[in-house]
């Protein structure tokens, strides 16, 4: 199974631990192709990365080949809407995690989309039960 985990770069980088977690828990159900979204160095600017239209490139690339994809939307982001809008018209199944205590309304154009499963969470224990539920049903292992 190929998973695509979305989650804040530019957007600000305060959940990255977060994101470094629900990768790690993923990488037992599957191969996550972007790893690096959860790698806690990573600055906002990448500046002394690839350039930005390599990124576009390869991510959109492995977005076309992922089965599904998970993002954690708790800090919003330009890119993860992007990819989100992306994943919905190639048919992908999505699922959205965002922490329920959140001072921000998850945006309508996710939460009322018929084509992304959203969930909140209170811990990270409870996101991986989550996780689980959402990979095993279409991976049944
Ligand atoms: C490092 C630091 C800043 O930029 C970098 C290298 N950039 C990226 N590398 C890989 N994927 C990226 C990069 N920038 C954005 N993305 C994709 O967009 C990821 O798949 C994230 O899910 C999403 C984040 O978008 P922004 O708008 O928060 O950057």
């Amino acid at each position: 199974m190929k998973i695509y985990f979305a989650g804040s770069i530019r957007g600000g980088r305060k959940d990255a631990p977060v994101y470094e977690s629900l990768i790690a828990y993923m990488s037992a159900f599957g191969e996550v192709l972007t790893e690096h979204v959860g790698n806690t160095s990573l600055s906002e600017n990448g500046d002394d990365g690839p350039d930005d239209s390599y990124i576009y490139d390869r991510d959109m690339a492995w977005l076309s080949a992922c089965d599904l994809l998970v993002a954690e939307v708790s800090v919003p982001s330009l890119g993860v809407g992007y990819e989100l809008g992306y994943a919905v018209a190639l048919k992908k199944p999505v699922l959205c995690l965002y922490k329920s205590e959140s001072e921000r309304t998850l945006s309508a154009m996710i939460a009322g989309s018929p084509g992304i499963r959203t969930a909140a969470y209170t811990s990270i224990e409870e996101a991986k039960r989550i996780l689980a539920g959402f990979l095993k049903e279409r991976y049944p292992f």
